[in-house]
């Protein structure tokens, strides 16, 4: 689907992982109770905020639409259109939460597509046709439910339904999208009133347990070689 694969930092300043993502300075995920806040940062171009292990990989994508904006600035000033932002950001990120069902460390990924005509159906098929790949099943039933967050508007919460087994026809919430916030693609140094566009993020971990059949998630972190070699591409189906 033209998408580029990026990668980021998992130490990142303030701004990155919140601010440019228009997350309220009162917002909860901020507390030290959700987020790891660790030491450096705290000067003036991080406007005193210490830096953090990232909650989410967006600002993997921000520095990416910041990168490509800079690319094709000489197209931009020109007054013509810059080609079409496609990004799919895999990786580490940690928030403060550990039980059976979360771990500190996990693995999201999370996509973005800026244009001058994307729209929420190019959202949904993009979705659709990754989960339909994913689980090796054309069958599949997405389900766009009305969400919030506060860097997407309208913003949806995507649920797969099972379509066999002890829980068929039940939902399962796999992922958060949306519409980018036009304060996000300003801060991408994008002009909202020109480009717009979705993104879309989702839990490997959760993703890779419903498609293996893996009721813990802890254990992919316990590094046991007979549950990890299951995964050794010859034993994999
Ligand atoms: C969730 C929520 C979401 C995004 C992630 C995003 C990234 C940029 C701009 C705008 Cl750079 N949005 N990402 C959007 C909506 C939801 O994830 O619950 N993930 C597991």
């Amino acid at each position: 689907m033209g998408f580029d694969v990026a990668q980021g930092p998992e130490i990142e300043s303030d701004w990155f992982n919140f601010t440019a993502l228009n997350t309220p300075e009162d917002h909860p995920a901020r507390s030290m109770h959700d987020t790891f806040y660790v030491e450096g940062g705290g000067q003036s171009v991080n406007e005193g905020a210490p830096n953090l292990l990232r909650t989410h990989t967006s600002p993997v994508q921000v520095r990416h639409a910041l990168q490509h904006v800079k690319q094709h600035r000489a197209l931009i000033e020109a007054g013509q259109s810059m080609p079409e932002i496609r990004v799919i950001c895999p990786g580490r990120t940690y928030r403060v939460d550990s039980d059976a069902t979360h771990s500190p460390m996990f693995h999201q990924c999370e996509g973005l597509w800026i244009g001058e005509n994307v729209s929420f159906k190019d959202l949904k098929y993009v979705f659709t046709d990754l989960c339909r790949t994913f689980f090796e099943r054309d069958d599949l039933v997405l389900r766009f439910r009305p969400s919030f967050f506060p860097f997407t508007e309208p913003s949806a919460e995507i649920d797969i339904q099972f379509q066999s087994g002890p829980l068929a026809g039940r939902w399962l919430e796999v992922a958060g999208s949306g519409q980018v916030h036009p304060n996000v693609v300003r801060n991408m140094g994008v002009d909202p009133e020109k480009y717009i566009g979705f993104a879309f993020g989702m839990g490997l971990d959760r993703f890779t347990m419903l498609r293996y059949s893996v009721n813990d998630l802890r254990l992919f972190f316990d590094g046991d070689i007979r549950f990890l070699s299951q995964f050794n591409d010859e034993n994999i189906r």
